[in-house]
């Protein structure tokens, strides 16, 4: 029995991608980094913390600061995301997903969020479906992040279920392996190639219907 479904935040509910983009931009801006679009893709799903790494190594500035002007930088570039995400109303949830959470609450589905955002439980309040849900994992609190399985693994204890009572729902390639290494059905959201380790993939969150995701699960892995 599919019990419970384990939703990524950006990506799959809502996009909040461009807004760290554009936050991240400007903080690599001002310590004369550049960043574009493709770049940013790599920052999909991982913590601010392995953002900032990753943007400091491609500025050629990773040992330029200590940790504590590091922690100051995140917090830098957080104040101007969140600048941003005041301006989520529930018009900003990704095609779909509307129907799909608000079906799934009818059916007694049980929900819970696993993004590494710490900014989840703000942003959800503002798509106002912070009702829908039962649980959200608190990323500060995790011993490791995605692709670590442990994420996920939370999200089922949050719901009360065991990993194979629940879907996983991911748009980023470490997202995929975290669900995947929980021993959970993966459902991605992107192109066939980001998402070719998914369980089952659609290219749009437009395209995922949940009669459909639960029956590839009780099908089993790896048999769409
Ligand atoms: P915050 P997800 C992730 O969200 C974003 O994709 C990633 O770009 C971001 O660095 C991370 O949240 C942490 O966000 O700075 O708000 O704590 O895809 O896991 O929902
Ligand atoms: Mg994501």
């Amino acid at each position: 029995m599919i019990k419970g479904l384990i939703f990524d935040l950006d990506g799959v509910i809502t996009d909040t991608a461009e807004y760290h983009y554009l936050a991240w931009k400007s903080l690599a801006k001002k310590l004369d980094i550049n960043i574009d679009r493709e770049f940013n893709e790599q920052l999909k799903g991982i913590s601010r913390m392995e953002s900032l790494e990753l943007i400091l190594e491609h500025g050629n500035k990773a040992d330029a600061y200590t940790d504590e002007e590091k922690e100051e930088l995140a917090t830098l570039k957080n104040d101007e995301y969140k600048e941003y995400i005041k301006e989520i109303t529930p018009n900003d949830l990704l095609p779909g997903v509307h129907e799909l959470l608000h079906q799934a609450k009818e059916r007694g589905i049980g929900m819970a969020l696993a993004s590494a955002s710490k900014n989840g439980p703000e942003i959800m309040k503002r798509l106002e479906i912070e009702d829908l849900f039962d649980g959200v994992v608190d990323p500060a609190t995790l011993k490791a992040g995605k692709p670590d399985p442990e994420i996920f693994i939370r999200g089922a204890e949050l719901l009360g279920l065991s990993v194979d009572e629940c879907i996983g729902l991911e748009d980023a390639e470490a997202g995929i392996e975290s669900i995947n290494k929980a021993g959970m059905f993966s459902v991605g959201v992107g192109s066939k190639e980001a998402m070719a380790e998914a369980d089952y993939a659609v290219e749009s969150t437009a395209d995922l219907s949940l009669d459909t995701i639960i029956k590839k699960a009780l099908e089993g892995k790896k048999s769409n």
